[in-house]
């Protein structure tokens, strides 16, 4: 995957509120194109694997509970300096922190529920976005 990529989730919280579509509205209106989109469910076991990294925090079996607590919708998008115009897009990880016009400050819950994932870097968004989809699933 090119560095023009970066992958995110619309996560459980965002889904269940109704924010699917204004959040989509919100990428694509800040001049990201979808390259691959599916409407899935995290396993526990590939809720582990993602947030493998952050297996030593104290917030993890919540945050596999939760990720794993209904549907995502996961996303590989592109964009000139996609990875880090991405993350100003969904702004900081406490909604409380979060910018104005961020995602996470319109509709995240808390620093837990927050609405949405950002890959935070070049190599962690291919990884990602080769974790949820096949080759033939990547446009
Ligand atoms: P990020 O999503 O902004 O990159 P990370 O530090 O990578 O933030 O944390 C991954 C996810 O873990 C967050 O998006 C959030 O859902 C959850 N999380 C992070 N910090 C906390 C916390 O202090 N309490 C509960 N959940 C947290
Ligand atoms: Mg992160």
């Amino acid at each position: 995957m090119a560095t023009n990529r970066t992958f995110t989730m619309l996560k459980p919280d965002a889904i269940e509120n109704g924010h699917m579509g204004k959040i989509i509205d919100m990428i694509i209106n800040a001049g990201f194109s979808i390259k691959a989109m599916k409407y899935t469910q995290l396993s526990e076991a590939q809720a582990k694997e993602f947030y493998a990294v952050h297996a030593e925090r104290p917030f993890y079996g919540e945050l596999v509970e939760y990720m794993t607590s209904g549907p995502i919708v996961a996303a590989i998008l592109e964009k000139d300096n996609a990875v880090a115009d991405f993350r100003t897009l969904i702004g900081a990880t406490n909604p409380a922190e979060a910018a104005e016009g961020t995602i996470r400050k319109a509709y995240a819950e808390s620093i837990g529920r927050n609405a949405v994932h950002g890959s935070d870097s070049d190599e962690n968004a291919a990884n990602e976005g080769v974790f949820h989809f096949a080759a033939n699933e990547i446009f």
